[in-house]
């Protein structure tokens, strides 16, 4: 019986994943792409996540402040249409890129490649990417990130890395966000943590405050010493 013509393959073709059936693995290799980059430039890539509004463009703001002395430092930002947070992390004083993605709610691998025509990645040692504010889907794209990093405003209820399981499971760091209002909410930080681990046994829980700082030193100091670890896999490989 003949093969039907989507499945005719001539004698001696190469054997490849196809691609055009499955988005996210297509994505899976333009992510290994910009892995493959950053690990030759010695660039940390962290991938933000969260709901909207659960402080990560204040976060990316605090963070250059306290670092960009230190560190060269870059975020590119996703959001469905604006500018506005690209314009408030360079006031803070690091270059940053703006991806409108006009109406899609996460960002793909491809996105951020296409981005790397507008800001210049070489010598940066710590790359920022802030993601479209939502739990759901940007959980299922990697971006070749080192490092993907939730926040959890007190403001959203403790209850939900149970409920948004897959973020959860593929980040390696989880900030209670928003620190300063515990006293006025009932949210309980153990409650979120031990939620989060149940979901993810591997994932780091530390808390923060933007508005006061609380926390600030704490996720400096993670942040600078994978950094560093970044740059000893660089010169290891050099060797
Ligand atoms: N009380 C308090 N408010 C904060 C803190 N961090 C951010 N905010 C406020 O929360 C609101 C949202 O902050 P953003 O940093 O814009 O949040 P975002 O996650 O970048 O939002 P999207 O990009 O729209 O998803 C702003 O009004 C901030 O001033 C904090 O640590 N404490
Ligand atoms: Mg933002």
């Amino acid at each position: 019986m003949a093969f039907a013509k989507s499945n005719r393959l001539p004698v001696g073709a190469i054997q490849c994943d196809n691609t055009t059936l499955s988005l996210l693995k297509a994505n899976d290799y333009v992510a290994k792409s910009i892995r493959d980059k950053m690990q030759t430039q010695g660039t940390l890539l962290i991938n933000i996540t969260s709901s909207a509004g659960s402080g990560k463009t204040t976060l990316m703001q605090e963070t250059a402040r306290r670092l960009k002395d230190k560190i060269k430092m870059a975020v590119l930002v996703g959001d469905l249409e604006t500018e506005r947070d690209a314009i408030r992390i360079r006031e803070a004083g690091v270059p940053s890129t703006q991806i409108v993605t006009n109406g899609v709610c996460h960002l793909e691998a491809q996105m951020i490649v296409q981005a790397f025509d507008h800001l210049d990645t070489t010598g940066i040692d710590l790359l920022f990417i802030e993601n479209v504010g939502n739990l759901v889907c940007p959980a299922a794209f990697d971006l070749g990130e080192d490092y993907r990093v939730t926040l959890l405003a007190s403001t959203e209820g403790d209850d939900k890395p149970k409920k948004y399981p897959r973020m959860f499971l593929t980040s390696e760091l989880m900030l209670v966000s928003k620190a300063d209002l515990l006293p006025y909410i009932p949210f309980k930080v153990e409650a979120a943590a031990q939620d989060a681990r149940e979901v993810n046994p591997e994932i780091e829980v530390l808390t923060l405050s933007s508005t006061t700082g609380e926390g600030m030193d704490a996720w400096c100091e993670w942040l600078m010493s994978r950094v560093e670890a970044k740059k000893a896999e660089l010169a290891e490989v050099a060797v």
